[in-house]
C-alpha cells in the first residue's frame, strides 16, 4: 500500500530577481542546493508548514506565499510517495542566516547550480522561473541519480 508524505518547498525571490538557495547540510538531499522546506506536522496547514520551515532553515519570515506547483516523487520499490507543495515568496522580512540544516546563498538566475541540485530541478525550475502557470510534476526515481519516468503539466491548484 502506498502512503503519502506531505512536504513543502519554498523559493524566495528578492527585488534583484535572485533566488535564495540552501545547501542542505544533513538528512534527505544532503549536499544538494534546494529551496527551503520539510514535513508538514500534525495540526498545521500546508502553508503554515511552508512558513515555519522557511524560518527554521534560513531565518526569513514570509509575509505572503504563492502556490506555484505540486510535485509527486516516487522511488522504485518504495511505497512512500513524496508530495511536495512548492511555494514562492517575494514578500518577507528578517535576515538570512545559516542554520544547522542549510547554508543559504542568493543566486542570479543564470548561475543557479543545477548540476548540484535534484535531477528533477532542471525540468521544473525553468517553468517556475518563467512565471508560468501553476504546474504539476511527477517523477519516478531509481535511487537518487536516475529518473525513470517524468511528467510536467500545467494545473490549477486549490
Ligand atoms: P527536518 O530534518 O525534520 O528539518 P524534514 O522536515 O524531515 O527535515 P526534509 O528536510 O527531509 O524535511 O525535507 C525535504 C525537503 O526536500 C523538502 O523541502 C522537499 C524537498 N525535496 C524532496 N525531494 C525533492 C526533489 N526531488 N526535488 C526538489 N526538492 C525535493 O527540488
Ligand atoms: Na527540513
Ligand atoms: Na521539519
Amino acid at each position: 500500500m502506498t502512503t503519502r508524505k506531505v512536504l513543502t518547498l519554498t523559493l524566495v525571490r528578492n527585488i534583484a530577481d535572485e533566488v535564495l538557495m540552501g545547501l542542505k547540510k544533513r538528512g534527505f538531499g544532503e549536499g544538494k542546493w534546494n529551496g527551503f522546506g520539510g514535513k508538514v506536522e500534525p495540526g498545521e496547514t500546508i502553508p503554515q508548514a511552508a512558513a515555519r520551515e522557511l524560518t527554521e532553515e534560513c531565518g526569513l519570515r514570509a509575509h505572503y506565499l504563492t502556490k506555484v506547483g505540486l510535485l509527486d516523487f516516487e522511488f522504485l520499490n518504495d511505497p512512500v510517495i513524496h508530495e511536495v507543495h512548492v511555494f514562492e515568496t517575494r514578500e518577507y522580512s528578517g535576515t538570512v542566516v545559516e542554520t544547522e540544516e542549510m547554508s543559504p546563498k542568493w543566486y542570479k538566475i543564470e548561475d543557479i547550480p543545477f548540476n548540484e541540485m535534484w535531477l528533477d530541478d532542471p525540468i521544473w525550475f525553468p517553468w517556475y522561473l518563467k512565471g508560468g502557470p501553476q504546474f504539476y510534476g511527477y517523477f519516478l526515481y531509481k535511487g537518487f541519480d536516475t529518473i525513470l519516468k517524468q511528467e510536467l503539466k500545467s494545473t490549477d491548484l486549490p
